[in-house]
């Protein structure tokens, strides 16, 4: 099946290093392969594959997706270690335990997931606590503006403006397909940003700070658009 060349968000093409970097960093990620591989084997307990792209993607379409890091091994979080830091510009830090966010409001959000590498998996319901809530418990300050990302994989990073971040279809995920997020889809907690392609879901969430500004996460230190949207329009609506 041919595929339509790699496009990133703001329409220029994805470099074939930045493919490769889910993996690792270019021609580097080449070299860690083997490596990477069977950690991934033993992370996943099945084969790796390699495609005609590069390494893209490490088991036979689990469901239409692919399984992303962009390290080689993960630390395993759950409910009594899981830990979720909301600070920065907020009046009142807090870190969340893995109970009390199931017990705060859930909401329902089912849309398309798109991957700047060609893949799609569609109708896919994500469950969780509404961002939106989150940063009204903790109280912005003035000043804050933009909220920024860490995840617990000690490298990934991502970033919102505020007013992004307070849609209703920009959730901490519990749930996926109506099951608790495995750890390989970034569980137990991960972002999901339903109007923009999925990088911005960030896998593994440890940390929210509120901060002045947009601090361009992992990917767009690497040339993807700050600003992922799926569709133009989406940046001024927010249907869900
Ligand atoms: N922590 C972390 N989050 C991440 C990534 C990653 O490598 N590490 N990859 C991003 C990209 S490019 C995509 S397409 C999705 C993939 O999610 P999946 O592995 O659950 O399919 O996660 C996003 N979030
Ligand atoms: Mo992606």
């Amino acid at each position: 099946m041919a595929r339509e060349p790699k496009r990133r968000p703001d329409g220029a093409p994805v470099a074939r290093r930045a493919m490769l970097g889910v993996l690792g960093a270019g021609a580097a990620g080449l070299a860690a392969a083997p490596y990477l591989q069977r950690g991934w084997e033993g992370f996943l307990g099945a084969a790796s594959q390699v495609d005609a792209t590069g390494i893209t993607g490490l088991l036979p379409n689990p469901g239409g997706f692919r399984y992303y890091s962009v390290v080689g091994s993960v630390p395993r979080k759950n409910d009594t270690n899981y830990q979720l830091s909301v600070g920065g510009l907020v009046d009142q830090p807090k870190t969340y335990t893995l109970p009390e966010l199931r017990a705060m409001p859930q909401t329902r959000v089912v849309r398309d997931v798109l991957c700047t590498d060609g893949w799609r998996v569609d109708n896919t319901p994500f469950e969780g606590v509404r961002l939106a809530d989150l940063l009204d418990a903790a109280g912005v300050r003035p000043g804050g503006e933009a909220v920024r990302f860490t995840c617990f994989d000690g490298a990934y990073t991502e970033s919102l403006t505020l007013d992004q971040a307070r849609r209703s279809d920009v959730l901490l995920a519990l749930n996926m397909q109506d099951k608790p997020i495995t750890h390989e889809h970034g569980g137990p907690v991960r972002l999901y940003v339903a109007p923009m392609y999925f990088y911005k879901s960030a896998k593994w969430l440890s940390g929210i700070s509120i901060t002045d500004k947009v601090v361009p996460g992992y990917w767009e230190e690497r040339g993807y658009a700050v600003d992922g949207w799926l569709d133009d329009a989406d940046r001024h609506s927010d249907a869900n």
